[in-house]
């Protein structure tokens, strides 16, 4: 694999000198000062490109292009944002970046409840638990219809921590919730919230589905003719929520999404985290499967429990076999002769990640590069073992 680390650009704490130090020899990142739907230009592309190679370092990965709301919808001035997209990815191509991470979720990009989960040891973790989530719909959102979402008795344990929770607390919830996608997008009020979510109303997943066929068959043939890949990130978590569809969250939709176009180019980023909250996905059974289509790996773990909430755990510990997801991807390079960029995908606030709180949620350097340090470890003794 190759070893690669986020970075969100000049602002980001933790910098490309760390980056090095922590042993990744790529940078996945975005122009992060580029509003959602314009084109990236030439120039504002390589400066970054120059910054990440003045340090020894180089830009694997583009995460993310986003995907302007109206795209999802297939509204208002939709094509001239699917012209911008491509000539964002024509541009990248100029500048020698051939590999474009997305995502199709509405409105949201990952979503917890807890941003600072308290584990035994006092390092932090990121955490979605549905008894929150079900008491912030049903009871800040006041969201029609949010009960036929959940079971009786997480609707019965959602009031019961609700009337006893203050209003600091509530407060604290809302704003986990709306984080919105760290680096991209402000924070979002709840009034913003409700004012984007309506365009969905009445959106069926096959409706989402019919417009990201559609958005795949106009930009991967421009991805194709400039020698690109486009890998779409997961959903995260894997189900519906706030009455979104949600639609790369199970084997099925993976096959969906790769039957829209029948390209190498229309790709997955395998994220082991929000697939791995499905307890229905096999993931060595996914690798395996869609060997050819992932061009992109974001290696962490989740811990389910019972009733559909998880935290992310440490890397190699968790519901997923992590083991048994590198052994398998370690296969199918072998068997391609490519090497997949990997990225450790979040990590524990540890040690000193817990004094310098500026880091994006998830995004701290102590716990990403202790991620990084135990997957790289993971690889060299299957490879070792299998020489
Ligand atoms: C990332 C996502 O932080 C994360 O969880 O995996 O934000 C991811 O970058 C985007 O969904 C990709 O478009
Ligand atoms: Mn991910």
């Amino acid at each position: 694999m190759k070893h690669t680390f986020r970075w969100f650009g000049a602002h980001d704490p933790v910098t490309l000198a760390h980056i090095r130090q922590a042993g990744a020899t790529g940078v996945v990142t975005a122009l992060h000062h580029i509003a959602n739907g314009e084109v990236w230009e030439v120039a504002a592309i390589e400066k970054v490109k120059n910054a990440i190679e003045a340090v020894g370092l180089e830009w694997t990965f583009i995460e993310s292009i986003p995907v302007h709301e109206n795209i999802k919808l297939r509204q208002g001035d939709f094509r001239k944002r699917i012209d911008n997209y491509k000539q964002s990815l024509v541009n990248a191509a100029r500048c020698g970046i051939h590999q474009v991470c997305y995502n199709f979720m509405p409105v949201l990009d990952w979503t917890r409840t807890r941003l600072f989960w308290e584990l035994p040891h006092g390092g932090t973790a990121l955490r979605f638990d549905i008894v929150e989530m079900a008491a912030f719909e049903l009871f800040l959102m006041q969201r029609p219809g949010a009960e036929k979402a959940y079971t009786s008795e997480v609707l019965t344990e959602a009031e019961t921590l609700f009337a006893k929770m203050s209003a600091s607390e509530k407060q604290v919830m809302e704003d986990n919730i709306l984080k919105g996608l760290p680096g991209t997008v402000e924070d979002l009020s709840m009034s913003d919230f409700k004012a984007m979510l309506s365009p969905y109303d009445g959106l069926t997943h096959q409706d989402l589905k019919s417009n990201l066929s559609f958005f795949l068959n106009e930009v991967i043939p421009v991805a194709e003719e400039h020698h690109m890949v486009m890998a779409i990130h997961p959903d995260d978590p894997p189900i519906d929520i706030m009455g979104l569809p949600r639609i790369v969250k199970s084997e099925q939709d993976l096959e969906d999404l790769i039957s829209f176009v029948d390209s190498p180019a229309n790709g997955i980023t395998l994220c082991t985290g929000s697939l791995g909250a499905n307890p229905e996905v096999d993931l060595p059974k996914i690798v395996a499967k869609f060997a050819d289509r992932i061009h992109f790996l974001h290696l962490r773990n989740v811990r389910r429990e019972a009733d559909g909430s998880f935290y992310e755990d440490n890397h190699l510990d968790g519901s997923v076999d992590m083991y048994a997801v590198v052994a398998e991807i370690m296969n199918i390079e072998q068997q391609s002769g490519r090497e997949i960029p990997m990225r450790p995908d979040h990590g524990h606030q540890l040690l000193d990640d817990l004094n310098t709180s500026s880091a994006y949620c998830g995004y701290s350097a102590i716990g990403r590069l202790k991620g990084l340090a135990e997957l790289r470890g993971l690889e060299l003794g299957i490879k070792r073992t299998r020489l």
